[in-house]
Formats: C-alpha cells, sequence, structure tokens
C-alpha cells in the first residue's frame, strides 16, 4: 500500500508519565503505557496514530496480540476484500508478504510520530494495529469502521512469542523459557497483559457486535470455510452463490495456508518494509506446540490464570 510520510513535527515528547520501565525480553525493553506494555520506541508513533488518525466508516482494522496470527488474518483479509481485482495465479500475494499488503498502523505508518497522508488510499482502507481495544484512537470508534480480532490460546502465543523474541538474541545466549514465562504471566508483552488485551476486543464484540468480530486462531484452524463466509458477510461482501460455486473460497483458504505462503519464494528470504526477515513470521502455524516447550508447572499456573481472568467471560480455547 502506498503511502507518503509527511514530516510533521516528530517525535512529540510523552505527555503522560511513564509509570514503570523494566527490561523486557532481554534486549527488548518494554514501558508502561495507559495501563499496557510496550517497546518505549512505539510510544510516539501511538500517540501519534491515536490523536491523528482519522477514520473512515469502511476502514478495515485487523487487531491482535503479537503471534496470535496476525500474518495470516491479514492474508485472508486482503484476498477477501480484494477478490474481485486479483486472479489467484497472479496473486499479489504469491510475491508480496502479508505484512507488506496490510500495514501496521502504529509501529509502521506512524513510526517516529510522523503523520502519513492516507487519504488518497483507496476504499476500504486495510489496516492492522496490535493496540488494546482501549487505546484505539477514539476516532475509529466513533466512526463505525469495522474491526476484525484474531486471538489466540496464551501457551501457543507464548511460545511462538518466546520463539519469535529468540530470533533476535545471539544464538548462543537464546532467553530461557522460564525467564521468558514470567514475563508473559506478569503481564509483560507488547501491548499486554495478553488477558485483558483479549478481554477488551471479546466485550467490545458483544456490545458493537456489527463493528467488532471476534475469531480465535484455533477455530480459524479447524473451520476455515466457516469463518471465512462470516469474516466476508461481516465485512459487507459476503460470497454469492455464484463464488461458492467456483470455490472461491477453498481457493482463499488454498492460497492463504501455511503451506501455501511458506512454501513462496518471498517467504523464504528477504525482509518486510519494517525490516523483519519475511520467515520470521512462520514457524509451525499449528495449535497445540506449547505441549513441547512448557512444563508441567507452568501448564497448571496459566491455566489457573487463564480460568481465573476468562472463567466469567464464557472465554475458552481449543487447545
Ligand atoms: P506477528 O504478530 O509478529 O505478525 P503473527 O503472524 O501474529 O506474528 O504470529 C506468527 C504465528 O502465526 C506463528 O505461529 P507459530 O510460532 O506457533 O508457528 C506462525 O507460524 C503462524 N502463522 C503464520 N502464517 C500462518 C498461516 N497462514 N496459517 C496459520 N498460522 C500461521
Amino acid at each position: 500500500m502506498a503511502t507518503s510520510n509527511v514530516h510533521e513535527p516528530p517525535s512529540k515528547e510523552y505527555d503522560e508519565p511513564i509509570t514503570v520501565v523494566e527490561k523486557g525480553w532481554k534486549n527488548i525493553h518494554l514501558t508502561q503505557y495507559q495501563g499496557h506494555w510496550m517497546s518505549p520506541q512505539y510510544i510516539p508513533a501511538v500517540m501519534a496514530f491515536r490523536e491523528h488518525f482519522e477514520s473512515h466508516s469502511d476502514d478495515i482494522i485487523l487487531t491482535t496480540q503479537p503471534k496470535s496470527g496476525t500474518t495470516w488474518l491479514k492474508a485472508l483479509t486482503f484476498t477477501v476484500t480484494n477478490r474481485n481485482l486479483h486472479d489467484f495465479d497472479n496473486h499479489p500475494l504469491l510475491k508480496t508478504n502479508p505484512h507488506d499488503l496490510v500495514p501496521f498502523l502504529d509501529i509502521e505508518l506512524y513510526a517516529n510520530g510522523h503523520i502519513p497522508d492516507l487519504t488518497n488510499l483507496p476504499s476500504p482502507r486495510l489496516f492492522a494495529s496490535h493496540l488494546p481495544y482501549n487505546l484505539l484512537p477514539t476516532s475509529m470508534i466513533k466512526s463505525d469502521c469495522r474491526i476484525i480480532y484474531l486471538c489466540r490460546n496464551p501457551k501457543d502465543t507464548f511460545v511462538s512469542m518466546w520463539k519469535f523474541n529468540n530470533k533476535f538474541q545471539p544464538e548462543d545466549a537464546p532467553i530461557p523459557i522460564q525467564e521468558a514465562f514470567e514475563l508473559f504471566y506478569k503481564g509483560i508483552t507488547p501491548g499486554g497483559p495478553f488477558w485483558e488485551h483479549v478481554l477488551g476486543h471479546w466485550k467490545a464484540s458483544f456490545e458493537r457486535p456489527e463493528r467488532v468480530l471476534f475469531i480465535k486462531y484455533e477455530e480459524l484452524k479447524e473451520d476455515p470455510t466457516f469463518h471465512l463466509r462470516r469474516l466476508a458477510e461481516f465485512l459487507g461482501c459476503p460470497f454469492s452463490l455464484e463464488e461458492e460455486r467456483r470455490g472461491i473460497i477453498e481457493k482463499i483458504q488454498r492460497l492463504c495456508s501455511f503451506e501455501n505462503l511458506t512454501s513462496l519464494d518471498v517467504n523464504k528470504s528477504g525482509n518486510t518494509r519494517i525490516g523483519i526477515k519475511t520467515e520470521n513470521y512462520f514457524r509451525h502455524g499449528v495449535v497445540g506446540d506449547w505441549v513441547n516447550h512448557l512444563t508441567a508447572e507452568m501448564i497448571e499456573r496459566l491455566d489457573q490464570l487463564t480460568l481465573q481472568k476468562f472463567g466469567c467471560f464464557d472465554l475458552v480455547f481449543k487447545e
């Protein structure tokens, strides 16, 4: 998506006190901002985004916590929304990593507090954010744009996050899993605490069901056809009978599948626009890999905490 950066006053000083600064995931420091943890380098971006983003009512915003399936959701939503523009044999996803088709607002377009000109992007504009629901710009909530949230069970999210963060550590000095676990458990993750991030979107999906769609990674994995229909209906572009007959849903599913995306050269080498190796966004792409990494004690503690946080909200995950 082409955008131009208007280099307005950069990096506004924080106008709120930084409550706690703690050394986070080894060399990745996290700071608390309005009750959520984030990298201090992103705070000017988050502030500029919240203050200056002007939402359109037909915007589509994908919100996730890191390692919950963002890459997959970007691929699926881009393909569903643009299905009349691209044929499957010559599709942008064959040559471009999903992150470069759907930009992050907070950590990419508003990076360093610069204010991008997004007014001329074609409708519907498709963006992503890792921010919790309560930190999304007011204009986004007021404009009635559509928000799609994808979440994943905490154990797989944690393992995926730990493995991903270790890609940025020296090979001979990875973050010990116990250390990473304690951080996750205490809520010290980008956008975390994990549970509050999920609950904010869960509640919003009941309060504004026509504007906030809540999807679970495990259910998407189990029945992608059902959830693709749900997603298209939510976006106001349901699949027609003719499309169903032509097998469009299966084609989208296949194009965006872990197996297909990881077979493409673009996802085997090179970097995304924000400088992360494309291959780092793919590992196993399965449900339940946590059994291979967590100790019995970690499982017990995480399950207890999750029950305590989600129990009364009828929010459960297949694992
Ligand atoms: P991000 O938030 O940094 O963008 P995100 O895409 O949310 O990362 O998470 C990556 C996880 O999604 C990886 O999970 P794993 O570590 O447990 O394997 C990655 O493998 C998985 N993933 C990426 N693409 C797909 C896909 N097409 N289908 C299913 N899972 C996927």
